[in-house]
């Protein structure tokens, strides 16, 4: 498997309880690299953009509020496989469910307020990382 990037956001649960630098060590113990990070606070449209594929399901406007409720780090990660490989690395999405070790086993607070993103495909990556970072901004 070639290098590959992925998208990842720090939530705003984790940055709220200044977990910005324990969940980032655990994305690069985890073999991924930061080539990309900005600290933001997302706008109510900038959230219902990026979470349009779930406009329709039940926890859509909660969703937003929370992600709006605080600042985000929006990442690009470097590495061997690194969609799969974030997405092992942050659990399951309910903290309930992920393996001892993962980023929401250790630091989520519910099913919500999960401490990370991850992309969950190659393609989803390459619009993600678009909707937030010009090319420059990327440093490999
Ligand atoms: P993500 O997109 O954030 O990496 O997480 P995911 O793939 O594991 O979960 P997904 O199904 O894509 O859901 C996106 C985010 O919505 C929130 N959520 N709330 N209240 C609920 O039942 C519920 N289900 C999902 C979580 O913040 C989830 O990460
Ligand atoms: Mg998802």
């Amino acid at each position: 498997m070639a290098t590959e990037r992925t998208f990842s956001i720090i939530k705003p649960d984790a940055t709220r309880r200044n977990l910005t630098g324990a969940v980032t060590t655990l994305l690069e113990d985890g073999g991924l690299r930061v080539v990309a990070s900005k600290r933001l606070q997302l706008t109510k449209e900038q959230a219902e953009g990026f979470y349009a594929v779930h406009r329709e399901r039940p926890f859509f406007g909660e969703l937003v509020s929370f992600m709006i409720s605080g600042p985000v780090v929006v990442q690009v990660l470097e590495g061997e496989n690194a969609v799969a490989r974030n997405r092992e690395i942050m659990g399951a999405t309910n903290p309930a469910n992920a393996d001892e070790g993962t980023i929401r086993k250790i630091h989520a607070e519910s099913i919500e307020a999960n401490s990370v993103h991850g992309s969950d495909s190659a393609e989803n990556a390459a619009t993600e990382i678009a909707y937030f970072f010009k090319p420059e901004e990327i440093v490999g």
